[in-house]
């Protein structure tokens, strides 16, 4: 057993335990997680990371916020859970105090970002049956290829990634799917399907794609077609929003205000999970009571937690640092000297790294070698590397992540130059 500084287990044990015990549906880089404040994680053994992941965008106020922390602390003395079939005192603060902080007029909360995005799926057919007329059980949704929108049976139908999908159909049908990135595309669908379409389904930049970045007014292009052909605009912001790319909605890029606002993660500042759906009055009352709901769905610990996180991404100005720390980040990535790094980009501090692999060095063996530098993130499919650290980083620790990036590609850079025997 390794001398331990925090928890009773040690890093072998962890894994031992988790291999032995845990579904497989995970491959975790190995390093073991057992303290986090800010923008660092330690390990059992004590060692310290700067997290370059963030729980996939879930923590952008940083790893335990205090305000964020003291707010769950506080309400978890008083009252946790008290299930739709009772009014409790907080959600309708919560419920006002976002409504007001994205400018829509209703919100309906759920937990996880899946459930928020089939909430979305729902809310646009009733929509579509109720005020658009569309014929009963014709309402499909427009997606994109390349898009993640969470792992139900239903959202991974209408995945274009194998791995994601294959071996678990049948899938639910009314959904059709265009190229990402393409409003002539979507104009082509709505022309010739538009009345029976009753929503298009887009991630603002999409995430596991490897960090897409559309042209410039793509959104606000979409956003156009849509209202012309009377469908609805339904973003899911769970991963781009919330300061992550350098404003507080990834919409606010194309100066676009969606339909329908699907937002998850970063809400409750990774304390517990919280989702949430905003949409119009015309919109969120097509469905009525009894016909949609969750348990722990605007709990009243989530929704203190949840007004706390937001609070701490508006006081401390977290969209804007997002957007500074992110160019100081990509003009420092760009200085970096590799073979093996074919190109960089994001907006704010959702970035990404495409690697060439060459040398028998894959993404995955330079999220290793940064792991062995104290940088912590994580390769999506087999060339792509995201960077999507806290976003109250600051520019020394910026600074600090670069000279580690640098130090991990100087060893491998090493590596790959070595002639082949
Ligand atoms: C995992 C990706 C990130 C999301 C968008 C909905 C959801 C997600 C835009 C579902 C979730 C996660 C889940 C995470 C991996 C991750 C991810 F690589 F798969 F794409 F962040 F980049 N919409 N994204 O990004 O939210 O139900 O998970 O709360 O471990 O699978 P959820």
């Amino acid at each position: 057993m390794s001398k331990l500084t925090y928890g009773t287990t040690d890093s072998a044990e962890a894994m031992r335990l988790e291999h032995e015990y845990g579904a497989h549906n995970y491959h975790p880089l190995p390093v073991v997680l057992a303290k986090g404040r800010g923008i660092y994680l330690w390990d059992p053994e004590g060692n310290r990371y700067l997290d370059f992941l963030s729980a996939y965008g879930a923590v952008n106020q940083g790893h335990c916020h205090p305000k964020i922390v003291q707010a769950c602390l506080d309400q978890a003395k008083i009252l946790t859970l008290t299930s739709r079939a009772f009014f409790a005192n907080n959600l309708g603060v919560w419920e006002k105090f976002i409504t007001e902080f994205f400018g829509f007029e209703m919100v309906l909360p759920m937990n996880t970002g899946a459930e928020a995005v089939e909430t979305a799926i729902k809310l646009a057919r009733r929509w579509g049956y109720v005020k658009k007329n569309i014929p009963d059980n014709q309402a499909q949704i427009v997606t994109c290829a390349g898009n993640f929108h969470g792992r139900t049976t239903t959202i991974i139908g209408f995945s274009t990634d194998p791995d994601c999908k294959a071996g678990f159909g049948p899938f639910t049908p009314g959904f059709l799917s265009i190229p990402y990135n393409d409003p002539a595309a979507l104009e082509t669908l709505l022309k010739e399907k538009g009345k029976t379409i009753a929503g298009f389904l887009v991630e603002p930049l999409q995430g596991e794609a490897g960090v897409a970045v559309p042209d410039d007014g793509y959104m606000k292009k979409v956003s156009e077609i849509c209202e012309k052909y009377n469908v609805l605009l339904i973003a899911d912001e769970i991963q781009s929003g919330l300061a992550r790319t350098g404003r507080m909605l990834c919409c606010e890029w194309d100066d676009v205000q969606p339909d329908v606002l699907i937002l998850g993660k970063a809400l409750t500042g990774g304390i517990i999970p919280m989702s949430a759906v905003l949409a119009s009055k015309d919109i969120m009352l097509t469905i009525k009571p009894g016909e949609h709901g969750s348990t722990y769905g605007g709990n009243p610990l989530a929704c203190e937690i949840a007004i706390a996180a937001l609070r701490v991404l508006r006081d401390e100005k977290l969209a804007e640092n997002a957007d500074k720390m992110g160019e100081i980040f990509r003009t420092g990535l760009g200085k970096i000297e590799s073979p093996l790094i074919e190109l960089i980009r994001g907006r704010g501090l959702m970035n990404a790294m495409i690697i060439k692999p060459q040398g028998g060095i894959e993404a995955w063996d330079v999220c290793l070698a940064l792991k062995d530098q104290g940088l912590l993130a994580k390769p999506t499919h087999r060339h792509i590397i995201r960077f999507t650290p806290p976003c109250i980083i600051n520019e020394k620790q910026i600074n600090e992540s670069l000279g580690m990036i640098k130090a991990a590609f100087a060893t491998l850079n090493e590596k790959i130059q070595q002639p082949v025997t």
